[in-house]
């Protein structure tokens, strides 16, 4: 049965959120989440949060080569996370997605497995690190050429529509993605068809060293939806529980035929765009650091303390336990040894081929 009552207003100047940055609920409808899923929320951010953190000692260690650090970014992905059926919808995300991963239960110890190209890696160590994907769960192989993941994200999402299979896809972005044409070409193609997808923008205000103002002559990534014919959403991407509802709704939208939406998470990275960035030549540190206290990680627990169900003493429980199951996921990903380079070979074509199995060859007597 298709709902005519939707709780959010699409194309709204001002950022949608549920819980002010005292932690109060604000919304105009009530909280209908139980303690467990709150609880979710609150620790798929927190993993987040210290995976990334992991990330850049395992780069300073170098057992990996390349992180994009993602911390500021967790509460729109846990909140999308919860918002599909992961292993069945499907998901084409992009290299800043850890948090996103990690909470709809992509193994830990295979993202580390990616980082470092150890076996346990299920691409056996084919990308570069932080280009994760998983075909047992739904989710595409992150692709390195911007918005190049957005048009096969529509491809997969028509497919769906035809064959009635009740999927739907969400595919993340930064905001500099939205100047590809690639990017124009998706979304335009998925408002002709009626696709049942999700296009959901994590706007941390750069790519690179281009801060928004320069990428686009629009105020807000959500409005281009217009121009598609399918609702934008403006959400404050810092709020986990705004994140949740509007990316819940309009998956809902896509799964009950209405077509796909635009969602712009506003967000903000602290840290450089990857270790290769040197982001002290281009912002502020002030810049920085007044949207660390915007942080969603205290905020959300000012949130929980509220409705009892948060203390500081829980919450440094929680983080020992998580840095333990991280540790934990390190040491296998790391003991299941590098990946060999002769595998380079496999998977190429469905049935082997002699010219390869000859340089195969070659390679081992090299080695
Ligand atoms: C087609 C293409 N052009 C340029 C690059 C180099 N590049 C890598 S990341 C990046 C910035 C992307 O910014 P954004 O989409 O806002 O995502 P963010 O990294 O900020 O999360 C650029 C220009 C690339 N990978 N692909």
């Amino acid at each position: 049965m298709i709902k005519d009552t939707w709780k959010f207003e699409p194309f709204t100047e001002e950022p949608i959120r549920l819980i002010d940055e005292a932690g109060n609920w604000i919304a105009d409808f009530p909280l209908d989440l139980k303690e467990e899923a709150l609880k979710k929320l609150y620790r798929d951010m927190v993993r987040g949060r210290l995976l990334d953190e992991r990330y850049q000692i395992i780069l300073r260690q170098g057992k990996a080569s390349f992180v994009a650090p993602s911390a500021g970014h967790e509460a729109a992905q846990a909140g999308m996370a919860m918002a599909i059926r992961p292993g069945s919808d499907w998901l084409f995300p992009y290299y800043r997605d850890k948090t996103l991963l990690a909470a709809i239960g992509y193994p830990v110890e295979m993202l580390y497995a990616q980082m470092m190209a150890t076996r346990l890696d299920p691409n056996k160590g084919r990308q570069m690190p932080e280009h994760p994907g998983l075909k047992e769960l739904n989710v595409y192989t992150v692709a390195s050429p911007i918005a190049s993941h957005v048009p096969p994200a529509v491809g997969a999402a028509i497919s769906m529509k035809i064959q009635g299979t009740g999927q739907v896809v969400l595919t993340t972005f930064g905001d500099g993605a939205t100047s590809e044409g690639d990017w124009h070409a998706a979304l335009n193609f998925a408002g002709a068809q009626g696709a049942p997808i999700v296009f959901a923008a994590e706007n941390n205000r750069y790519a690179i060293s281009v801060n928004f103002e320069k990428q686009s002559g629009s105020p807000r990534i959500s409005d281009k939806a217009h121009a598609y014919g399918f609702p934008g959403y403006h959400v404050d991407g810092m709020d986990v529980l705004a994140s949740y509802y509007v990316a819940k709704e309009a998956v809902e939208r896509a799964r009950e035929g209405l077509g796909p939406s635009l969602v712009e998470f506003l967000v903000y990275r602290y840290g450089p765009h990857s270790s290769a960035d040197d982001d002290r030549v281009y912002r502020s540190r002030e810049e920085v650091e007044f949207w660390k206290k915007k942080d969603p990680i205290p905020r959300f627990e000012r949130f929980l303390e509220k409705q009892g169900l948060w203390t500081p003493e829980e919450g440094e429980r929680l983080r020992e336990e998580i840095k333990a199951e991280l540790l934990a996921a390190e040491e296998k990903a790391e003991a299941a040894g590098p990946v060999p380079p002769e595998w380079m070979f496999d998977d190429v074509y469905g049935t082997p081929y002699w010219l390869l199995e000859e340089q195969r060859q070659i390679l081992l007597s090299e080695l």
